[in-house]
């Protein structure tokens, strides 16, 4: 067992059950202070981490606060991260600032990564990943999450990329950086809110066996870097890909209008998408992270009891 990163606050679950080999998933943060209104975010990061607990798992949701990178957070420290406006969006560039000021940072699918591999977590449940955005071609809007994929080696299960992205360009993105994308029981890449996008999925898997073999074959041979597992929402809980392209179209055009681009892109997409659809998008939000977590919770077993 590996001594913890100095740098690293665990909390006492969180390391036991790393020393301990058993099976930790880890969760971003910046879905709690940028991707939802208030109370609704802070209730989704205390069900989502009940779910990964009832799969036998330890959750162990990141932050950066008071300037430590902290891995496993107390309802307090959520409380914190869903309310407090400062708290600043962290991805990987932002990290060293936020640490170096003592600051507060919610953590991107990008930066969650990276200090959840310093920590030995090896799976990594979301809601969405960011990717290549629409006009990326003009404006070079390319989410840090997709290097970071390429670089870092933790398993994001997601229910796969917005349409408020170029999902073509991410997938061709992901395909260059080496970085797998594996259906969960679908050949077809899910769109976040619905289940269909029109790409196909590049590999197809079943069950959390096979994502825990995949794991297992890639870190094996030595292949850093990331996988991606797109999980789609229940049939039940989307939104139609024909009855939100046209609030996600009407959304990036008032945000092209408002001038708003860079960090605060995703967030003002995310907010503007609740309005338009009267909260239907951010129950459907919630309800596949808590898809995801209870895959997540799967994947961390099966992966923990590999011989
Ligand atoms: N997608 C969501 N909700 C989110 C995000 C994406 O549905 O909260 C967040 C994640 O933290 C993701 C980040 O890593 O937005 C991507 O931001 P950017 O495009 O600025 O890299
Ligand atoms: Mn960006």
């Amino acid at each position: 067992m590996t001594v913890p990163h100095p740098m690293l606050t665990l909390t006492e679950e969180v390391r036991e059950a790393l020393a301990d080999g058993r099976p930790v998933v880890a969760l971003e943060s910046t879905i709690i202070s940028h991707g939802m209104p208030y109370p609704q975010n802070v209730q989704m990061a205390t069900e989502v981490e009940a779910i990964i607990r009832d799969g036998g798992a330890v959750p162990a949701t990141i932050a950066v606060l008071h300037g430590r990178p902290c891995i496993g957070l107390t309802v307090a420290n959520l409380e914190l991260l869903a309310t407090s406006p400062e708290v600043t969006k962290a991805s990987v560039r932002d990290l060293a600032y936020v640490i170096a000021r003592g600051g507060h940072g919610a953590t991107t699918v990008a930066s969650t990564m990276r200090l959840a591999a310093l920590a030995g977590i090896r799976v990594f449940v979301t809601g969405g990943i960011g990717g290549v955005h629409r006009g990326a071609p003009a404006t070079f809007d390319i989410s840090a999450d997709l290097t970071e994929l390429a670089a870092t080696s933790v398993a994001v299960i997601s229910a796969g990329v917005k349409s408020i992205l170029d999902i073509g360009l991410t997938l061709e993105t992901l395909e260059t950086l080496g970085v797998p994308v594996l259906g969960y029981g679908t050949d077809e890449f899910p769109a976040f809110y619905s289940r269909s996008s029109g790409f196909a999925s590049p590999m197809r898997v079943d069950s959390a066996r096979e994502i825990a073999a995949v794991m297992r074959a890639r870190w094996g041979l030595g292949i850093s870097g990331g996988i991606s597992i797109a999980n789609p929402i229940s049939a039940d809980d989307e939104i139609p890909a024909d009855q939100i392209s046209g609030i996600i179209e009407q959304a990036l055009d008032e945000m092209e209008k408002a001038g708003i681009a860079g960090k605060e892109a995703t967030p003002y997409l995310l907010g503007r998408i609740v309005e338009l659809t009267d909260g239907e998008s951010l129950r459907t939000n919630i309800a596949l992270v808590k898809n995801n977590a209870r895959l997540g919770a799967q994947v961390a077993t099966e992966y923990a009891a590999m011989p």
